[in-house]
């Protein structure tokens, strides 16, 4: 048997300093749904999430609410671990970069970057933004010396910093980037590295002194200095590959040689504002050491309400795990998935949101209750053997479209073709009358609906497992399956012959607000 093919997905990880929201929810459930498909495809999933826990705004907040850094980032860790059990979140590792695995990672990666000759110090002057960990130039600032990306003040500092060479990078970046044009998707943003590519690359400050900042790791070559957060949080990556060995000595560090690791990661899942960091400090740095680089970056865009990010600090965020509780995690994930073209902005509105959960009640749930009562009804609970009765085009297209748009991301577009599908499946019952066909003399049109309809709840189940995957061991189990069978499988599952079982809807009906209790699944 040949190896499963083997892929390594990324999310970013989340600041330890505010509670999960919505557009953390987003990222980490568009890769499950990404790392689902790929399992249900046959690979061999590396899924990895977690918290970036080091640096001045952790420190800040721990300060502001009286404990100290670590005390809050075990609480943020957990708070975030407990969503992503909530949402059904399958990842593999949860990583914290207070681990002392991963800091012992972010020295011997240093390290390899100061013998490498690719650090220097020197003396910064420039102005930070604490809440976007990052530093600006006079002219980016706006007015009130405000952080052009979240409109905080931000303050000036001059100290002395370690600098990664970073500008020796650009030509070959920019050489990578073209050579590869799907390293970056979607091409907009592809294009606005390229853009910001024109000018010329800085180098990069990849340290802070202790005197300013004591929450980080502290460098191999210098115990008075710690690493900008950027730095450390970036190489988690790495750390969780198995790549780097720290406890190897410094001239076998295995630098060169990432066989029997998981690097390079084949997929960093990110929202497009850290794009920069993401294609290119950390790329740099990957070069600066002498590692290849990850494989691709997917950079999505944001939820917004009106004009502005949505984001906990604006005090414009919607729980999650508020809508959950009313109508089930699958349903926010689908929402969350359906709504949002990969890449694109979307707004959250509650209508919105009503209009996508009665597509899960109205024509998925609808579909598998009819099917699944008729079979009981006229067939006593048995799917009967009988010929298509005219839905195989239907599916194989769904299937088709579905694969293609998965593989580019699109999984709006994988999900609208699936729930065209069931759709069509409707309008199949609508036109055969099963109520009129069971009055016939002749048993086999019947069968044949039955039979039809068995089949396409098989696909259909295969089909919104990433998505749903409560809900669909749920109606794989109602359709006497044995779980939810792999994309491959689908089409050639023997259906015929298993009993079926009436249940509860899938997706109750969505009740007016105000008389809305709570259903979960
Ligand atoms: O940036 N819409 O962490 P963070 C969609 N620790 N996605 C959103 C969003 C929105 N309105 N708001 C946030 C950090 N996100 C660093 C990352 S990685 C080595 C270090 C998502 O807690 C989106 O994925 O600020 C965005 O990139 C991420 O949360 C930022 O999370």
């Amino acid at each position: 048997m040949s190896p499963r093919r083997r892929r390594y997905l990324t999310t970013p990880i989340y600041y330890a300093s505010g509670e999960p929201h919505l557009g953390h929810a987003y990222t980490t459930i568009l890769a499950d749904v990404l790392a689902r498909f790929d399992r249900q495809d046959g690979a061999e999933v590396l899924f990895l999430t977690g918290t970036d826990e080091h640096g001045q705004k952790i420190q800040e907040e721990a300060a502001r609410r009286g404990v100290e850094p670590i005390e809050l980032c075990d609480l943020m860790a957990e708070r975030f671990a407990e969503a992503w059990r909530t949402l059904h979140i399958s990842y593999d590792r949860f990583i914290r970069t207070t681990e002392p695995g991963h800091e012992a990672v972010v020295r011997t990666f240093l390290q390899r970057l100061w013998d490498r000759g690719q650090v220097y110090e020197d003396t910064y002057s420039g102005w930070y933004c604490v809440h976007e960990e990052r530093y600006w130039t006079e002219k980016d600032l706006g007015p009130g010396n405000a952080c052009p990306d979240c409109g905080r003040p931000t303050s000036h500092v001059e100290e002395k910093n370690y600098f990664f060479r970073m500008s020796a990078y650009q030509e070959a970046l920019v050489r990578h980037i073209e050579d590869n044009p799907e390293w970056i998707v979607p091409e907009i943003r592809r294009n606005e590295v390229l853009g910001f590519l024109q000018k010329p690359l800085t180098d990069l400050s990849i340290s802070r002194p202790k005197s300013r900042l004591r929450w980080g790791v502290t460098l191999p070559f210098d115990e008075e200095h710690v690493a900008y957060v950027w730095v450390d949080a970036l190489i988690n990556y790495l750390t969780a590959s198995g790549a780097i060995r720290p406890e190897r000595s410094a001239d076998e560090q295995g630098f060169d040689d990432v066989s029997g690791s998981s690097w390079p990661a084949d997929l960093h899942i990110i929202g497009k504002d850290i794009l920069t960091t993401h294609a290119v400090y950390w790329p740099t740095l990957l070069m600066g050491v002498g590692l290849p680089l990850q494989r691709q970056i997917l950079a999505h865009g944001w939820w917004v309400v009106g004009e502005a990010k949505m984001s906990k600090s604006l005090g414009n965020v919607v729980d999650p795990l508020a809508l959950r509780e009313e109508f089930g995690t699958d349903a926010v994930r689908w929402y969350l998935m359906r709504e949002m073209p990969t890449g694109g902005d979307a707004s959250y509105t509650p209508e919105r949101f009503l209009a996508r959960y009665d597509e899960l009640a109205n024509v998925l749930g609808n579909l598998a209750s009819r099917s699944i009562a008729m079979i009981d009804k006229y067939r006593a609970g048995v799917v009967p053997d009988a010929a298509d009765g005219g839905l195989d085009p239907a599916i194989a297209s769904a299937l088709g479209t579905a694969r293609e748009a998965m593989a580019r991301y699109r999984v709006h577009d994988a999900l609208g073709a699936a729930m065209d599908l069931a759709r069509a499946a409707n309008g199949f019952v609508e036109e055969r009358q099963p109520w009129s066909q069971a009055r016939d003399a002749d048993p086999e049109p019947l069968d044949e609906t039955l039979a039809t309809l068995g089949r396409v709840l098989v696909v259909l189940c295969a089909l919104f497992q990433p998505v749903a995957p409560a809900k669909m061991a749920d109606l794989a189990e109602r359709l006497g399956l044995e779980g939810v069978p792999t994309l491959d499988d689908a089409l050639s599952v023997p259906v015929a012959g298993r009993s079926v079982r009436k249940g509860a809807p899938l997706f109750p009906k969505a009740r007016p607000a105000g008389a809305r209790g709570t259903k979960e699944a």
